[in-house]
């Protein structure tokens, strides 16, 4: 087991939706930290460096046209295995083949429009943080945010 940090987005879709409370709820039930949230439409710059991976694919443009179509609700969250946990949490890419009780098994019916994003590797997770939220080259801690004691 180890403490991992992840990138978790609601995707403009799942914010229109209203869907943010149930995803922030889901993620606190499971006993992960939220580090830092904010609801932040994307340029196209950052849309392209988020999937970097899928530059030579032929859905990319698309793929880009949407996730900049309106607001996401960009998050960094803490836990052990996260990146593996919410991966589960959040289903498969597909709607038809993502479980009952995982979030796009519960939520999504679009393979292009599945509700929410989840890094899928401690390199794509620091590079995702980074991307969003500068956080890389200073750890982010948890003194670096106004908890209350807890
Ligand atoms: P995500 O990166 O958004 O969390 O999704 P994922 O890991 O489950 O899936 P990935 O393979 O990384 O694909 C990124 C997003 O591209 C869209 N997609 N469209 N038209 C298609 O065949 C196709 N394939 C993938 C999906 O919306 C997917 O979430
Ligand atoms: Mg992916």
């Amino acid at each position: 087991m180890s403490l991992q940090r992840t990138f978790i987005m609601v995707k403009p879709d799942g914010v229109k939706r209203g869907l943010i409370g149930e995803i922030l709820k889901r993620f606190e039930q499971k006993g992960f930290t939220l580090l830092n949230a904010e609801l932040m439409t994307m340029d196209r710059t950052k849309a392209e460096y988020h999937y970097m991976e899928h530059q030579e694919k032929p859905f990319f443009g698309e793929l880009v046209d949407f996730i900049t179509s309106g607001p996401v609700f960009a998050m960094v969250w803490e836990g052990e295995n996260i990146i593996e946990v919410s991966r589960l949490m959040i289903g498969k890419t597909s709607p038809s083949e993502a479980m009952p009780g995982t979030i796009r098994g519960d939520f999504a019916f679009s393979k292009e429009e599945n509700v929410i994003h989840g890094s899928d590797s401690l390199l794509s997770a620091e590079r995702e943080i980074e991307n969003f939220f500068g956080l890389l080259k200073k750890r982010i801690s948890r003194d670096d945010f106004p908890f209350e004691d807890r």
